[in-house]
């Protein structure tokens, strides 16, 4: 557990997390934000956009060789999403635990793709993958200005610094 070492910075980790059309259309919206509240992470960054052609082929530039490139651009683009950044200790691997399996039919029972959706085509959510890449993921999907710093009332009962 590195909070000890890392102090007060160590719960800075941010991540962006995604509800995708699916997931939007589907009415998730509350219950995902919900299950990261309740986790205890903060909220740092909440939008509902049309995400453009442009920002998601930047956004998925690592899978554009796959065969299911242009069907998830099509997807993705099919209408609003939500995208959100989330902030606390472990964030980025923890929210990816949060979310399960790309595949939902191979998720866990209690994440959010092995709760809320069955197919690796409609997977409902996206969370970045590592520290790096969320950096990458918030700065392409936020202006600094959407970011809020704000201090948590429940700092001390989640964290004890
Ligand atoms: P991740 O969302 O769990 O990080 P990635 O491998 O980064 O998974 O793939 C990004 C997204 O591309 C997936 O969430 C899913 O929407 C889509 N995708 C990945 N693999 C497939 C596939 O085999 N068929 C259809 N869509 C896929
Ligand atoms: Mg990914």
């Amino acid at each position: 557990f590195r909070l000890h070492s890392a102090g007060i910075a160590g719960i800075r980790e941010q991540t962006l997390v995604a509800v995708k059309p699916d997931g939007v259309q589907r009415q998730l919206v509350g219950e995902i934000i919900q299950r990261f509240e309740k986790r205890g992470f903060q909220l740092v960054g909440l939008k509902l956009v049309q995400p453009s052609r442009d920002v998601l082929s930047e956004h998925y530039h690592d899978l554009q060789k796959k065969p299911f490139y242009s069907a998830l651009i099509q997807y993705m683009s099919s209408g609003p999403i939500v995208v959100m950044v989330w902030e606390g200790c472990d964030v980025v691997s923890v929210s990816r635990m949060m979310v399960g399996d790309t595949n939902p039919a191979a998720a866990r029972p209690g994440t959010v793709r092995g709760d809320l959706c069955v197919h690796i085509s409609r997977n409902a959510i996206h969370a970045s993958d590592s520290v790096a890449v969320a950096k990458k993921e918030i700065s392409l999907w936020f202006h600094g200005s959407e970011l809020v710093e704000w201090e948590s009332c429940t700092r001390k009962n989640n964290y004890n610094v």
